[in-house]
């Protein structure tokens, strides 16, 4: 296969021998949020739409996402990083009872790159430790992510608890993940939070809304 076919092949199969070298001579030719974006990304995209057919087992779908993982950090020194930095903090999660991070992370990177401290507080994070990471960290942002059907319910009540602590007004919210809408956020949940509460369907997304908050 052509390398970046055989890129995108490696994240579906889960085969993880030889990425290094793979990457490397995909890095010659693009730049590394390039070969994220178009390659591995269109890999996982495969491996959920196998996955949501019946066509994959979770074993292997764990597979992909370790791949997917040692693809990413590999990448990450690779990327452009701006000058600015202290542009402002959030603390990012994936809410209780989701363990899907992939997409968390790369946040984390484009949002660090690009001039912003991130308070990482990783998965399965009920309200309480996002609230006291973001008091504890002086955040102005808190982030949360979220790829269940389950998790957007979560992010709901989330929200429906800091309105009730009063702390509304305190955090602006970013909220993303497959399986939020746009709708759901910008007309459900939106009513909900007394305060700011933005949808990002992309990291990009993130980083552009951030600036927006920040501005
Ligand atoms: Co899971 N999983 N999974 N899974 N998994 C999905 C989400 C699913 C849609 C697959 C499917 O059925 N087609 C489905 C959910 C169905 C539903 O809720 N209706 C599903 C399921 C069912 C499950 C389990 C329940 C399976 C089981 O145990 N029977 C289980 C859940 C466990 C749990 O959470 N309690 C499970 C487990 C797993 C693995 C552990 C095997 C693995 C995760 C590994 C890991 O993350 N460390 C996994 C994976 C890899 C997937 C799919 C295939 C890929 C997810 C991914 O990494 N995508 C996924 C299929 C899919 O999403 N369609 C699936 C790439 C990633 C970059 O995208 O995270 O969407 P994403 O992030 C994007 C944007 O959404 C946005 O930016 C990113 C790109 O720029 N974004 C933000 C995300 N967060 C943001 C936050 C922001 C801003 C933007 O600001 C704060």
């Amino acid at each position: 296969l052509p390398l970046f076919e055989r890129l995108q092949r490696r994240i579906v199969d889960g085969e993880r021998s030889g990425l290094e070298a793979d990457l490397d001579s995909a890095l010659e030719q693009r730049p590394a949020l390039e070969i994220i974006n178009d390659t591995l990304l269109s890999g996982m995209k495969t491996v959920g739409e196998l996955f949501g057919s019946g066509q994959m087992q979770l074993p292997f779908v764990l597979q992909s996402a370790e791949v997917m993982k040692a693809a990413v950090a590999y990448l990450e020194p690779h990327m452009d990083k701006a000058d600015d930095a202290g542009k402002g903090r959030i603390v990012l999660a994936t809410v209780k009872g989701d363990v899907h991070d992939i997409g968390k992370n790369l946040v984390d990177i484009i949002l660090s790159n690009n001039g912003y401290d991130v308070v990482n507080l990783g998965i399965k994070q009920p309200i309480t430790a996002i609230v006291d990471a973001a008091d504890e960290h002086r955040a102005d942002v808190i982030g949360m992510s979220g790829l269940l059907v389950k998790s957007t319910v979560i992010m709901k009540e989330n929200l429906e608890e800091l309105n009730s602590r009063g702390m509304a007004a305190r955090w602006p919210i970013l909220l993303g993940g497959a399986a939020l809408t746009r709708a759901y956020v910008e007309n459900d949940l939106t009513e909900t939070y007394l305060g700011q509460v933005r949808y990002a369907r992309d990291a990009f997304e993130g980083l552009r809304l951030m600036d927006a908050i920040m501005a």
